[in-house]
């Protein structure tokens, strides 16, 4: 740096100085005459840095049972404790900026010490030096019970209901009618299966109407929702000929409700889930703690799968499968509407290569369909029994009404895979883009029992081509179409 630009530097930086101390006169009048008020902005959440004396109260929670406090707006905590807390009198722990007292009511507040009555909020003063006080409302969540009423029943169930390749809008090929014609020994593309479906109560009398919303599952069972603290109670019948059971991913269960039979050194009070018999019935219980909720990466809400574990090959390919869906603590919209209040509209799709040869009713289905003779060559046979599907459905026949959505609105997808080393599935989205781990993208991986929930703002009016970009799985049928509306 040679002479003259040192002079330009040091002139420059004068001017600098000089704008900033007028500017701090400014501000000083302009807040009133210098008084004392302090007007900045508090940002109680943690990963907003470090201690600085205008947060106050840093973090919140519990200490029996362990539970972290969810900042929401400035200065409200939101707690979620599990379903059957008592809330009477529940000990506190938490962190505040240095030298900060805190008082409810008069009473001063000690760390991991006091406790307080959280069946109503309680507000929390924390007054931090030369500060005025702040105020805290915190707002325990006790967990609420959600009971499902779950059967295994055993239907007929269609893959191509329309009896044509809607994608395409012709009649189906020599080439695609491997897997949905019928006669000459081959089945077709109607399979007996046992399907999961809801029921008002335990009675099992009636069954629960399907919403609009939720006709795209398919052959997949209801979904099954919980916000993190709930409890989860499934109350199963097995209403089919055989044995099934009920085995959850990701919620907490103990081995009395886990519903899978092996080697695991409990007794005969721990396994009276394991296999429930034709006719029985059993009680399944699910915790949602925070460890079965989204993380930090995920969004307000994500995907577990429950299905039978008796034979889990055998039994998921005769169709004992259905979704789990998990809010995050305040952002469900109501304590009956589990739905995120961030999300317009939920999509679940399963990316599958069902096995039929592999499914229980192999025979029942040569018997009723195929007159009781499967076709002498074998490996057309087998072949023809593999339905590449999505949520049961081949060759884009879902309904496209059940497919719907409108420009603008917040769409989730939770989407799924099943089966075996075939089912390696790269499911891309035509004319929108999604969202998933904080990665744009327009298709996702799946694996067997992969979960993946990806998000969507749909920007592109019209009616979309939606499929496995597995060349095999195109091929044979694993597509489907979407309809975004202006
Ligand atoms: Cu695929």
């Amino acid at each position: 740096m040679n002479r003259v630009e040192k002079f330009s530097r040091s002139i420059s930086l004068f001017w600098l100085a000089l704008i900033f101390a007028v500017m701090w006169c400014l501000g000083c009048l302009g807040g009133g005459g210098g008084g004392s008020e302090f007007t900045g902005i508090v940002s109680p959440n943690n990963s907003g840095g470090g201690d600085s004396p205008e947060k106050g109260l840093l973090s919140f929670g519990l200490a029996t049972p362990s539970a972290t406090g969810v900042f929401k707006q400035e200065n409200t905590v939101i707690i979620p404790v599990p379903y059957g807390t008592n809330l009477s009198a529940l000990v506190a722990t938490f962190t505040v900026s240095f030298g900060a007292i805190v008082r409810v009511g008069s009473v001063m507040q000690m760390v991991g010490e006091t406790s307080n009555d959280f069946s109503h909020p309680v507000t929390y003063v924390v007054t931090t030096p030369g500060l005025s006080r702040k105020e805290f409302t915190v707002i325990v969540r006790p967990g609420k019970l959600r009971k499902y009423f779950l059967a295994s029943e055993e239907v007929l169930w269609n893959y191509a209901p329309t009896g044509m390749n809607v994608i395409t809008g012709l009649p189906f090929t020599e080439e695609e009618s491997v897997f949905t014609g019928n006669g000459n020994g081959f089945i077709g593309s109607t399979y007996k299966k046992a399907l999961f479906f809801e029921y008002m109560d335990d009675s099992f009398n009636v069954r629960k109407t399907i919403p609009p919303e939720w006709k795209h599952l398919g052959f997949l069972g209801p979904v099954i929702r919980a916000v993190v603290g709930d409890r989860i109670e499934v109350h199963y019948k097995n209403m089919g000929s055989r044995v099934y059971s009920v085995h959850p991913h990701g919620v907490l269960y103990s081995k009395s409700s886990e519903g899978s039979p092996y080697n695991d050194g409990t007794g005969p009070d721990d396994k009276m889930d394991d296999i429930v018999q034709p006719g029985g019935t059993y009680t399944y219980t699910w915790d949602v703690p925070e460890r079965s909720g989204p993380s930090q990466m995920d969004g307000s809400s994500i995907l577990w799968w429950y299905h039978s574990h008796v034979n889990e090959p055998k039994d998921g390919n005769s169709g004992q499968l259905g979704p789990i869906i998990v809010t995050a603590p305040g952002m469900e919209r109501s304590d009956t509407d589990l739905r995120p209040k961030d999300v317009d509209r939920e999509f679940v799709q399963c990316f599958w290569i069902t096995n039929e040869n592999d499914s229980w009713y192999i025979q029942d289905n040569i018997d009723r369909f195929a007159a009781g003779n499967a076709n002498s060559d074998k490996v057309a046979f087998v072949e023809s029994n593999m339905m590449h599907n999505i949520n049961g459905f081949v060759y884009g026949n879902s309904p496209l009404e059940n497919m719907t959505m409108k420009k603008g609105e917040h769409v989730r997808w939770y989407m799924a895979a099943f089966g075996n080393e075939i089912d390696l599935h790269t499911p891309h989205w035509h004319g929108n883009t999604i969202v998933w781990a904080g990665m744009r993208m327009d298709m996702i991986e799946l694996l067997p029992m992969s979960m993946k929930t990806a998000d969507m703002a749909p920007d592109n009016p019209g009616i979309w081509l939606e499929h496995c970009h597995v060349n095999d799985h195109i091929m044979a049928g694993m597509s489907t179409r979407y309809q975004v509306l202006p």
